[in-house]
C-alpha cells in the first residue's frame, strides 16, 4: 500500500520544498525526488509570491513524470492559465485581463512568475500547457484531495467540462471566468472556498488595506454554526473606517449547510494560510497549508499511511513548528 505525503501550497520556496522533501525521506535520483513505497501528493498554488518558482515546478513536474509526486490545480495556477489565455472577444487582451484597473491588480499579483519565467518566453507556454494538465480534484477512495473545498455540486460541474484524465480546454477556461456561470460559481468554491456575503456594516479591510464584503466559511468545522463562528476573519481586523472590526453576529447561518463536508472518507486542502501550529482541522478534513512563503510559516505536510483516524501528528514540517515532530520522524526513517 502507497504511503501518501501530502504536501501544502508551496508559493514558489524551493529551499523549503527540498527540506521538506529530505525530512519526509525523498532522496533525488535520475533527475527526481523519489521514496520507494511513498508518493506525494501536492495541493496546488505551486507559483506565485516566493523567490524560486520556475525551481519548484521543475522539482514537482520532474516527481510527477517519474510517478512519486501526484498534483492538482489550485487557484494560482487557474489563474495564470487564464492571464495566459487570450480572450476571443477582446484579442488584445486575456480571460483574466491584462487591461484597467483590475488588469493592473492582476498583474501585480503574477508579477513575479512573469519575471522569473520571463513572460510569453516558450518555458512560460511550456509550463502554463502543464498546468492545463493538473486534476481540479483528486478522488483515491480512501481519501480526497481537493485545493481549497470538497463539494460534490461543484465537482460534478467541473466534471462536465474536464472530463477525469483530459487538460482544461480553452473553452472551460473562458466559461469559468465568465462572471456567474456554473463553471464560475464551481471554481470558486473548489478552488477558492465557499464564502459569505457581508452588508456594509459588516464589511471588514483585509491585511493589504482592500475593503472585503465576503468572507470565507470554515465549510470543515461542524461546530460552527453562527456566523461569527463560521466566518474566517482575523483577529484585530479594522472596518473600512478605521475602526476594530466588531466581529459578526452570533446568529445562525444556515446557508453554510449547503457546503459542510460530513463524509467519513477524509479530505486533504490547503488555500487558508493557517499560521498556528499544524492540527487537523476535523475528524475527516485536514489543511496542509501553513504559509511556506510568510516570514515565520512552514511548508508542511501530512503523512498518510492508511484508512484510520487523523491525528496532528501525522504532520511534518520544514523548518519544523514548535510542536516536536522528532519522535514520528525517528519511526518512520528510511533504513
Ligand atoms: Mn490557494
Amino acid at each position: 500500500m502507497t504511503t501518501y505525503d501530502i504536501i501544502g501550497d508551496i508559493h514558489g520556496c524551493a529551499p523549503e520544498l527540498e527540506g521538506l522533501l529530505s525530512t519526509l525521506g525523498y532522496e533525488q535520483t535520475d533527475g527526481a525526488y523519489r521514496r520507494a513505497g511513498h508518493q506525494v501528493i501536492f495541493v496546488g498554488d505551486l507559483i506565485d509570491r516566493g523567490d524560486s518558482q520556475v525551481e519548484v515546478v521543475r522539482i514537482v513536474r520532474a516527481m510527477h513524470e517519474a510517478g512519486s509526486a501526484q498534483v492538482i490545480m489550485g487557484n494560482h495556477e487557474f489563474n495564470a492559465i487564464s492571464y495566459a489565455t487570450r480572450n476571443p472577444a477582446d484579442p488584445d487582451d486575456f480571460m483574466r485581463t491584462h487591461l484597467g484597473r483590475k488588469g493592473g491588480h492582476n498583474t501585480h499579483q503574477h508579477r513575479h512568475f512573469l519575471e522569473q519565467v520571463t513572460e510569453d518566453s516558450p518555458l512560460h507556454h511550456e509550463i502554463i500547457a502543464w498546468f492545463r494538465t493538473l486534476p481540479l480534484y483528486l478522488e483515491l477512495g480512501d481519501l480526497r484531495i481537493a485545493h481549497a473545498c470538497w463539494h460534490p455540486d461543484s465537482l460534478a460541474v467541473l466534471d462536465s467540462w474536464v472530463p477525469p484524465g483530459t487538460p482544461v480546454s480553452d473553452a472551460f477556461i473562458i466559461e469559468a471566468n465568465s462572471v456567474g456561470t456554473p463553471a464560475f460559481n464551481a471554481v470558486e468554491v473548489v478552488l477558492k472556498g465557499p464564502e459569505m456575503e457581508l452588508s456594509e456594516e459588516q464589511a471588514w479591510r483585509d491585511p493589504e488595506g482592500s475593503p472585503r464584503r465576503s468572507a470565507r466559511i470554515k465549510w470543515w468545522d461542524d461546530s460552527a454554526i453562527t456566523m461569527r463562528q463560521i466566518a474566517m476573519i482575523p483577529q484585530s481586523s479594522l472596518t473600512p473606517d478605521d475602526e476594530p472590526h466588531p466581529g459578526l453576529p452570533d446568529l445562525p447561518y444556515e446557508e453554510a449547510d449547503a457546503y459542510r463536508y460530513r463524509d467519513a472518507v477524509p479530505v486533504f486542502f490547503g488555500h487558508y494560510w493557517f499560521n498556528e501550529t499544524p492540527t487537523v482541522s476535523a475528524v475527516n478534513a485536514v489543511c496542509v497549508d501553513y504559509s511556506a512563503v510568510r516570514p515565520g510559516g512552514s511548508l508542511v505536510a501530512y503523512r498518510w499511511t492508511g484508512p484510520g483516524p487523523l491525528d496532528d501528528s501525522g504532520f511534518i514540517a520544514f523548518p519544523s513548528t514548535s510542536r516536536d515532530v522528532d519522535d514520528h520522524l525517528a519511526a518512520d526513517l528510511p533504513t
